[in-house]
């Protein structure tokens, strides 16, 4: 249903549990006592189906207890989060070069470096308070270079601005690669100690000619040779990218075509040099490094290590699963196929954020038992049998959480929750005692010392420390000593008994968007985001801002005049999935053929009724930022004024 008045949704606070009997009913007030048993029986009744999504806004107390909900109580690894639509291609692609997923740099050596790329990133709206790092390392004299099909607000304050196609971002990275290689730019004795590979990456990109990948690109020769050889000269080069190169149904690969430009030219590892993915939710980093992912168990490590698992037996007097979970997008398919049939979501909207919404919703709807932990009534709590309103993890909650540099800093309480909202622990807590397990935590402080008494990175940090610090990144293995502020120094040692492991250079090949533009969708559809609003909107409908002006399909001038359209003006915007109405917005920064929505907006616009649910095999993302769409005018000229 189409919100006529285009006024964002606002959603107002949970004050006390909601339940009902059968999905036909509404729902009614409950007690925490009945909400919270009728959850246990319907949970112990589905014990081999089961499946969580943890909150990456939530505190890392929060993630680490839910993980361990899910195995302790529910023996299962089917546990996973946002991460799943953003960043999990750059931790694989990370994870497979160096062994771990975490960005390698610092935001203190954003301002001491002499090239900053970066490549599918829009930082200055959506990573403001990063972005000032970068504006003093511009202001210290760094080259910024932006990498985005779009003439972002971000490319505004590059040196240069490199447009590729949408999915063309290996053969732009490959041609790079290429360029540094023939101009004698490669770090040689980088490459021979701490690289495994070379031979067969220098074979796989030899095509990538400058003149082919402009072809490909869209990007002129003389850009993407002057990438090249600032990128390789730069003594110190930093190279950050976000979901312009994960959210495709390649993304690892696309992680890995960047990675192999740092082995290239050593530009990792170093004070300065690194590789910076900028995480997108204030704690997603920290919910996975918690073990709020299907393949690792708190601190990062692997389920698969025997060692890993008989030291968590011991710490949580369990047995393990010695095999990984479902991932949030195998969860959903085994929804499908009616293996999964209860589902404990805490923190997340997924009727709203994941691709093909249609289908996600209709998935969601075939639970045997569905149990949404949220601080608003949202659409997917909407969808739910019981729902617990929790306190927000950003100023109603003791605890910490970590971001993009791997710092994980306090959280405190400023605000009293409203109502009868509770913690998302001690929520977690008092179910798993309904469930015959003793979660017994006094406080946030107690969950973080067990984190640190199983792992090893976060071992140093006590919360006195945090507090002193004003954060710490990890790792931290002790509590005397702090690490150097990047990560892989080891690959620099000359002592190869010290190097450990390569870093192998990744063989990937182009692989264009799954949703091909044709005569009958012609235009490319990207999504992403706007300064004013957040995901899905429900934290951000509420409050008023002028900079707010709701969901528009974004065109470039030439396409407008083409289909004969002016700002405001309301069309039908159709893809192979699904059709909305939106009213046209104009931007120079767009080139004919691409056009741009948000995803803030699904109440009054839902964009991802649009998007393709084609997945990275590796990371299970799905490629939000390709999609093939046409665009109609209505029969009946509606403008919506754009002005509030
Ligand atoms: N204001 C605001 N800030 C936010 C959020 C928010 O909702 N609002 N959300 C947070 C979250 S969860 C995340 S994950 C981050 C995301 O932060 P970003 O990744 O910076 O945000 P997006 O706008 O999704 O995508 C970034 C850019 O990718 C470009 N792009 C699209 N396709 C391609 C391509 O094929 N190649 C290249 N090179 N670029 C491409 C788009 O044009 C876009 O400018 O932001 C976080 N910060
Ligand atoms: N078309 C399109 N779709 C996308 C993307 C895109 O670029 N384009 N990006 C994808 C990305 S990167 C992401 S991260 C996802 C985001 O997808 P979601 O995570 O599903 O969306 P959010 O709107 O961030 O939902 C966060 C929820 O957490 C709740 N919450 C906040 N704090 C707390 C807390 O402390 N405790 C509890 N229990 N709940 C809390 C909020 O009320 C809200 O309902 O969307 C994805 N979908
Ligand atoms: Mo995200």
């Amino acid at each position: 249903m189409r919100n006529r008045d285009r006024t964002p949704k606002t959603y107002t606070r949970l004050t006390h549990p909601l339940v009902r009997d059968s999905r036909d009913e509404p729902f009614r007030r409950a007690s925490w006592e009945e909400a919270l048993d009728r959850a246990a029986r319907e949970l112990s009744a589905a014990r081999d189906a089961f499946g969580m999504f943890s909150c990456a806004r939530a505190t890392n107390e929060t993630n680490y207890v839910a993980q361990k909900f899910a195995r302790v109580v529910m023996g299962t690894n089917n546990v996973d989060s946002c991460n799943r639509t953003c960043h999990a291609p750059s931790v694989a692609g990370l994870s497979a070069a160096f062994g771990s997923g975490g960005g390698t740099s610092s935001y203190e050596e954003i301002e001491h470096t002499d090239v900053i790329v970066m490549w599918g990133s829009n930082a200055r709206l959506t990573h403001p308070v990063f972005f000032q790092h970068v504006l003093r390392g511009i202001r210290n004299g760094a080259r910024m270079y932006a990498v985005d099909p779009r003439r972002t607000s971000t490319a505004e304050w590059a040196e240069s601005w490199l447009g590729p196609n949408v999915g063309t971002d290996i053969p732009l990275a490959h041609a790079v690669g290429r360029e540094i290689i023939h101009a004698g730019l490669v770090n040689e004795a980088f490459v021979e100690r701490a690289t495994t590979g070379f031979e067969e990456y220098a074979a796989l990109v030899e095509p990538w000619t400058l003149s082919l990948a402009e072809k490909v690109t869209g990007v002129p020769a003389a850009a993407i040779r002057e990438l090249a050889h600032a990128y390789a000269r730069a003594e110190r080069a930093q190279l950050c990218w976000t979901l312009g190169i994960t959210e495709h149904h390649n993304g690892t690969d696309n992680v890995r075509a960047l990675i192999n430009l740092s082995l290239l030219t050593g530009h990792v590892g170093r004070y300065g040099s690194g590789l910076q993915p900028l995480r997108g939710q204030n704690n997603v980093q920290g919910g996975g490094d918690m073990g709020a992912i299907p393949n690792r168990l708190p601190g990062f490590q692997d389920i698969l290590d025997p060692t890993v698992r008989l030291k968590f037996e011991s710490a949580w007097d369990t047995v393990t699963q010695p095999h990984y979970g479902l991932n949030l997008t195998e969860m959903f398919e085994a929804m499908e196929d009616g293996t999964l049939r209860a589902v404990y979501c805490i923190g997340e909207n997924p009727a709203q954020s994941e691709a093909d919404t249609e289908q996600a919703v209709r998935r969601l709807r075939a639970l045997d038992f569905l149990l949404v932990q949220d601080i608003f009534l949202t659409r997917t709590a909407e969808l739910a049998d019981v729902v617990l309103p929790a306190t927000a993890g950003w100023a109603e909650t003791e605890g910490t959480t970590t971001n993009s540099e791997r710092r994980v800093q306090r959280v405190r309480r400023a605000l009293a929750p409203p109502g009868e909202a509770r913690e998302d622990i001690d929520i977690i807590r008092d179910l798993a005692a309904r469930l015959g397990h003793d979660f017994a935590y006094a406080d946030a402080e107690a969950v973080w010392n067990e984190l640190r008494s199983v792992s090893p990175d976060h071992y140093g940090m006590t919360y006195e420390r945090l507090e002193r610090h004003q954060g710490i990144q990890w790792p931290c293995p002790s509590t005397s000593a702090l690490e150097p502020p990047f990560l892989h120094g080891r690959l620099w040692e000359p002592d190869p008994s010290l190097r450990g492991r390569p870093a192998p250079f990744g063989i990937v090949r182009h692989d264009p968007p799954v949703d091909l533009t044709d005569e009958e969708y012609p235009l490319r559809l990207t999504t992403g985001r706007r300064l004013d609003s957040y995901n899905t909107g429900v934290q951000s409908g509420g409050f008023a801002s002028p900079l707010r002006r709701g969901e528009y399909v974004e065109l470039s001038p030439e396409d407008a005049e083409r289909y004969g359209v002016v700002v405001g003006e309301e069309v039908r915007v159709t893809s192979r999935r699904g059709s909305v109405v939106a009213p046209v917005w104009i931007d120079t920064g767009l080139r004919p053929g691409l056009a741009f929505m948000t995803m803030h907006f699904p109440d009054e616009v839902d964009t991802n009724a649009l998007t393709i649910e084609a997945n990275c095999p590796i990371a299970g993302t799905a490629e939000f930022k390709a999609s093939a769409i046409r665009i109609e005018k209505l029969p009946l000229v509606t403008v919506v004024p754009y002005v509030r």
